[in-house]
């Protein structure tokens, strides 16, 4: 997977890229990430990237020619046409679509991308009309940067690459892999203020283990993320004890 980022604060990036599973990722080349900085496809002096909103009102806007010189440019195009199998272009922003598992899953489907980080109160609208494929949002809530948000998708993306989640030192099983929140984990001390580990988990017992998971994995989301069990598509993939256990939950 290829990922081209441009921002004005490229460095923001560096000690995230050489970090973690994202790092070995990086290191082993099954990860490749390009961070480029918005201000190298600037043409004046200044190398400035905003200006005053039409219309007044408060903060700036970033203006819209480095961006589209910049994303065609590592796109590999010149002006306008489209060539197949160029890079996915993706803003992300406040507008765009909740990134979740699903979403994830489909970005890293999508081979190379191009990550569009704003600033100030936003890019200008052409941009997202002319060069953006997909806006993509990490939360209801204003960020100052999109720099972030990239960092969190490359993040989620990395673990999806065949390989990068075995970088890691233990075989880590992701929430949300069945679309339900993970189990409870536990590990030394077995005693931690007053509170031990269930019997289970000591016993040696790999199914006893596995359903006792697969059971709390369920609790657990029925309390805190009830709206994932709305999800026909969650249903469908709970195991038959945890569909008769979500049965006798909800009868009772
Ligand atoms: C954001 C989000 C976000 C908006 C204005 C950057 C900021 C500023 N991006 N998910 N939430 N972006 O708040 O993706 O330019």
């Amino acid at each position: 997977m290829r990922v081209q980022v441009l921002t004005i604060f490229p460095e923001l990036f560096a000690p995230f890229l050489r970090t973690s599973l994202v790092g070995r990722a990086i290191e082993k080349g099954i990860l490749e990430v390009g961070v480029h900085d918005l201000r190298d496809w600037t043409e004046d002096r200044h190398r400035s990237v905003d200006d005053e909103p039409y219309g007044g009102g408060g903060g700036m806007v970033m203006t819209a020619p480095p961006w589209l010189r910049a994303v065609r440019g590592l796109s590999g195009e010149t002006s306008g046409e489209n060539p197949e199998g160029r890079p996915w272009r993706i803003l992300l922003s406040p507008q765009g679509a909740r990134l979740d598992d699903a979403k994830v899953r489909e970005l890293a489907g999508r081979g190379d991308l191009i990550l569009l980080c704003g600033r100030y109160e936003g890019i200008d609208e052409r941009v997202r009309a002319t060069v953006v494929d997909e806006e993509v949002s990490i939360g209801d809530y204003v960020l100052s940067g999109g720099e972030l948000p990239a960092l969190v998708l490359i993040e989620a993306l990395s673990r999806q690459i065949p390989g990068v989640v075995q970088l890691a030192d233990s075989v880590e099983q992701d929430s949300f892999r069945n679309g339900l929140l993970d189990h409870p984990h536990y590990t030394r001390p077995p005693v931690v203020e007053g509170l031990a580990v269930p019997e289970v988990l000591l016993s040696g017992n790999h199914a006893a283990i596995r359903r006792w998971r697969d059971l709390e994995a369920l609790r657990a989301t029925r309390e805190k993320r009830p709206d994932l069990l709305e999800r026909p598509e969650v249903r469908a993939r709970l195991t038959k004890e945890q569909a008769r256990a979500l049965d006798e939950m909800e009868r009772t």
